[in-house]
């Protein structure tokens, strides 16, 4: 696997921070449930235990569970000896793992449908090329969605950011949300970013937090409440989040509490972003609120870290993503440009690669 392992060389050369990886035909994996306060790297070698991974969300985020499905299929084309049957059930055991992040179902039947051509032999050979295509696609999305977002950023600004849409749920330079912020950053525009911690998993507290000081930028922790308080303080310019799917008509599925946000921001006259990649636009999806969106186990509510936070018995609900109605989204940043509305029609253009709109 010659190609796929001098990429990852030279992107570790880079300092990204790869959520994913393949060395010695395994996998390995940065688990995201102990940072910051630990950095593990589980060594995987089977694709079931790669699929309890995804589901367990020791790798999550749309990006990173899209390109963990890369490997996962490549996994499961180097240990198949030739018999396509076990790369196929491969692919329904990844897809079957979280169901709303379209980025891991598309990219899996991306390559299903390219080893139905090649004889078994071909198959491991086959799949790293493709996956190496599709994981130099994902980066190059990821700094070019960057580029186009920074552009909506001003010097002095502060973003409001949700969740985790960063390094290591994307490409390792800074996913949606963080690349446009990283971005910015970058270019001498002097930010501040407020996360907002993300109750019950808490991916903004842990994880983007964890990012934002490793790239340097000013950031402060919030608890996913305290954001319409403090626009009406006067104290958030800019709201940019990333996304797990987005509908045809510009409907923006993500992490529960997104759609809160996006609310006390149109109230407040605030812009809210949602920054995406063309891939995460789901143009069967007509609008938001079709989507099923996946509950996960009311444990992860009830207990932090293993321990009970509540009174014994007490139930607890967990839809693990909203749905923000494309009237609440300023724009829908994307490596073609900044998408404005009226999405149902402006979105189309990039299906058909012409020239959309671009935010100045
Ligand atoms: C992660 C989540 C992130 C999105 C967007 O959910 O909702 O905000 O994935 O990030 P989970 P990106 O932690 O449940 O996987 O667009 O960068 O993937």
């Amino acid at each position: 696997m010659k190609r796929i392992y001098s990429l990852i060389q030279e992107w570790k050369e880079k300092n990204l921070l790869l959520p994913i990886w393949m060395e010695d035909r395994k996998i390995r994996l940065v688990d995201q449930h102990l940072l910051p306060l630990e950095y593990e790297v589980y060594t995987l070698s089977e694709v079931s235990a790669l699929a309890q991974a995804i589901r367990s969300m020791a790798i999550r985020g749309s990006g990173a569970i899209g390109t963990a499905g890369a490997y996962g299929m490549l996994l499961a084309a180097s240990n198949a000896n030739g018999d396509k049957n076990k790369v196929i059930a491969a692919a329904k055991e990844l897809k079957g793992t979280r169901p709303t992040a379209i980025n891991l179902m598309k990219t899996v039947d991306e390559l299903l449908k390219a080893t139905e051509q090649v004889s078994g032999n071909d198959l491991e050979a086959v799949m790293e090329e493709k996956v190496c295509d599709i994981l130099e696609r994902q980066l190059s999305y990821e700094m070019r969605l960057g580029e186009f977002g920074a552009e909506c950023i001003e010097d002095g600004d502060t973003i409001l950011t949700h969740c985790h849409s960063g390094a290591l749920a994307g490409s390792g330079y800074g996913g949606r949300a963080l690349s446009v912020i990283r971005k910015a950053f970058e270019q001498g525009k002097k930010i501040h970013v407020y996360t907002s911690e993300t109750r019950p998993y808490l991916q903004g507290a842990r994880i983007t937090a964890y990012e934002l000081e490793k790239f340097g930028i000013p950031h402060t922790l919030i608890t996913d409440g305290m954001s319409g308080y403090l626009m009406r303080l006067g104290k958030i310019q800019k709201v940019v989040v990333g996304s797990d799917r987005v509908a045809g008509n510009g409907d923006l599925i993500n992490k529960v509490g997104t759609y809160m946000h996006a609310l006390a921001a149109k109230e407040n006259g605030i812009p809210f972003y949602a920054a995406t990649s063309s891939h995460t636009i789901d143009f069967e999806l007509e609008q938001g609120m079709d989507i099923k969106v996946e509950f996960r186990p009311e444990r992860e509510v009830t207990h932090l870290r293993g321990h009970l936070i509540t009174v014994p018995g007490t139930h607890a609900l967990y839809p693990s993503f909203d749905v923000t109605p494309n009237e609440l989204i300023a724009g829908i940043i994307t490596e073609y440009g900044v998408i404005r509305p009226e999405y149902k029609i402006n979105l189309h253009h990039i299906n058909s690669e012409e020239e959309v709109m671009i935010c100045h």
